[in-house]
């Protein structure tokens, strides 16, 4: 089946926007492509944070409150390892380390990412297809005043709270798209970027050369849903991160960030006032409740995108 609709995404606003898009089209007509870049090395593992959070959602897994890992899952593997190593900032639990454990078996015996995401989606029945952003390692570093951290070590050991100075995708000019990311952006009837952080979810995929001038020249309708909402983000530090990067963090500044491949910007009834200015880049905006609170929302968040796309 050739996808109809791809979907640029990072983990948690993602999967709950992706949780609405599977009740409003079959999840066989979905390609997600998902962001790398805060991949990471724990305990000897290769750990695909945003790819696992998509795919635990997607075969419903997923822990509802967390949003990452595994719902009801223990963590007595990590205690123990915590006696030996003093290092549980990170959270990996009983059932999520199989994953983990397989992953990095496979990626150890010379598997791209790709086949072995594929294997993982395939093995615990999710009808979509997960690509990762690239095959090759691309890793996200924050520079703060202090010092320059690898993406977990901000986000999860420092809870994100320090001064950001910049951001690099360490890897990204050196990486090419992994199979089948172009084609599906050349392919799709829609290219959806979810709710997910501008900066840090999608900045990656589209720092990986080829992905940004496919959504530029792809015929099909390219549609972004807002993280930003009257200002703040849904969740997580993406309004700060853009403030800290010198863009205003409103949905203007999501359609000034995506520009140049933009059909389509669903922002929020609160962001209304917004519309002139973001339709004076070229971009045309739907206006809708994006708040996602539960299912019926999320439901009706992806029938208004798909309605947007619709020809
Ligand atoms: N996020 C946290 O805030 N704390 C954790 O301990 C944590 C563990 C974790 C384990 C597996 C996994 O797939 C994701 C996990 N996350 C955790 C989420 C993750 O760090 C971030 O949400 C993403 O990287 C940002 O999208």
């Amino acid at each position: 089946m050739p996808c109809r609709f791809a979907v640029l995404a990072g983990g948690i606003g993602a999967s709950r926007f992706l949780q609405g898009l599977i009740r409003a089209v079959p999840a066989a007509d979905i390609t997600v492509v998902g962001n790398t870049g805060d991949d990471f090395e724990l305990h000897g593992l290769s750990v695909s944070p945003d790819l696992d959070t998509v795919t635990y959602t997607l075969a419903g897994w997923a822990d509802p409150e967390r949003g990452w890992g595994i719902a009801g899952d223990t963590f007595r593997c990590l205690e123990t390892l915590g006696k030996f190593t003093g290092q549980t900032w990170f959270q990996l639990g009983d059932r999520d380390l199989a994953t983990h454990i397989y992953r990095s078996s496979l990626l150890r015996g010379g598997f791209p990412l790709s086949e072995v995401t594929a294997r993982i989606v395939r093995a615990l029945g999710v009808q979509s297809s997960i690509l990762p952003m690239s095959d090759q390692r691309v890793r996200t570093w924050i520079e703060t005043p202090a010092e320059r951290l690898d993406f977990q070590t901000y986000f999860v050991k420092h809870k994100a709270q320090d001064e950001i100075r910049g951001i690099e995708f360490v890897g990204a000019d050196n990486a090419t798209p992994a199979p089948g990311v172009l084609e599906v952006i050349a392919a799709a009837e829609a290219v959806i970027l979810a709710p997910s952080n501008p900066i840090i979810s999608i900045g990656p995929i589209l720092a990986v050369p080829g992905v940004r001038e496919a959504l530029a020249e792809t015929s099909a309708q390219v549609a972004a849903v807002t993280p930003i909402v009257a200002g703040r983000a849904l969740k997580g530090p993406a309004a700060r991160m853009m403030e800290a990067l010198g863009h205003e963090s409103s949905a203007l500044g999501v359609a000034r960030i995506y520009r140049d491949f933009l059909d389509v910007l669903i922002l929020d009834e609160q962001d209304r006032h917004l519309t002139p200015s973001i339709e004076n880049l070229g971009v045309r905006t739907v206006v809708t409740n994006t708040i996602m609170s539960d299912l019926a929302r999320k439901e009706s968040l992806a029938r208004a995108v798909l309605e947007a796309v619709a020809r």
